[in-house]
């Protein structure tokens, strides 16, 4: 079968995927939603053509997104997910024992149906009774909950359509009240090498809220780039501090407490980046 599915990645280059097979494409009120089944990574979600997440590499970006915030809080209760309707950040959240209640605030139900139908691996613990999932605006849920959350994490699409505010500085600071005092928060921050004005201005927005900022990487190949960044911005704990000896041993295929302490380890022309911000 000659079927590919292509990302324009930049406006000069392009992704490829064999196809073997459209699960499922339909138009919500958000996006175009699309589930193929590839012969390179397996089971695909697209949304307006953007790679998602993919059964063979997803968990590089699931367990970077979540572990390193976690591990960084000594007890975090109750977590947020903002975006991320795949459940791939929820599973692993649910890894963790101190974990009483993990959110879901997804603005488009039909991501999480289509999740529910075609990646069972990823979304799996969705229906935990620990896992409450809400169809709403994460902008609108962080401005309406306030001291609530010790962990938020912002799983989103990149900054176009319904996802653009999520990269705003209003946006940290309505994240900054809804977590605890202690709390803190990681969202994805696209690529080094394609997205430098937004990874500049999103570490420098993060900072003027939060005492503690850091950027971290990760290698995701179906990402633009390969290389990915995530921000954190805490109130009380950092990244770099924690004692990666005493962290618990989750089941795990990228995240390693030596991962846990290699990601803050920039590149010069990352760490720039930062500086500059
Ligand atoms: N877990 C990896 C998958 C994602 S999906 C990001 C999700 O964010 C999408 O399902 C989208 O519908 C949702 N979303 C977008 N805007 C909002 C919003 N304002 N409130 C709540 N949910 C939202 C992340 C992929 C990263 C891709 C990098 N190229």
């Amino acid at each position: 079968m000659n079927c590919w599915f292509t990302e324009l990645q930049t406006d000069h280059m392009k992704l490829s995927c064999r196809v073997k097979k459209v699960l499922c494409e339909e138009k919500t009120p958000f996006q175009h939603l699309a589930v193929y089944d590839t012969v390179q990574f397996g089971r695909m979600l697209a949304l307006d053509d953007v790679i998602q997440t993919t059964v063979k590499d997803e968990f590089v970006y699931h367990e970077m997104i979540a572990h390193v915030g976690l591990n960084t809080h000594p007890n975090p209760r109750r977590v947020l997910v903002i975006g991320g309707g795949d459940g791939g950040s929820i599973r692993e959240i649910l890894k963790h024992s101190s974990v009483e209640q993990a959110t879901l605030v997804e603005i488009d139900e039909r991501v999480i149906a289509a999740a529910r139908e075609y990646l069972p691996e990823i979304s799996c613990a969705l229906d935990d009774p620990r896992v409450r999932v809400i169809v709403d605006d994460g902008i609108k849920h962080v401005k309406e909950n306030r001291n609530t959350y010790d962990m938020i994490i912002v799983d989103s699409t990149d900054p176009v359509g319904p996802a653009e505010g999520l990269f705003g500085k209003a946006f940290y600071q309505d994240v900054h009240d809804a977590l605890t005092e202690d709390g803190l928060f990681v969202a994805q921050t696209e690529s080094p090498f394609f997205n430098q004005d937004i990874i500049s201005r999103v570490f420098r927005d993060i900072r003027s809220i939060f005492p503690i900022t850091r950027l971290f990487l990760a290698c995701v190949p179906t990402y633009p780039g390969g290389l990915w960044s995530f921000t954190m911005g805490s109130k009380k704990y950092d990244p770099r501090q924690v004692n990666v000896l005493e962290l618990p041993d989750l089941k795990t295929k990228y995240y390693s407490p030596a991962i846990h302490r290699a990601a803050f380890e920039l590149p010069p022309f990352v760490a720039e980046l930062v500086e500059q911000g």
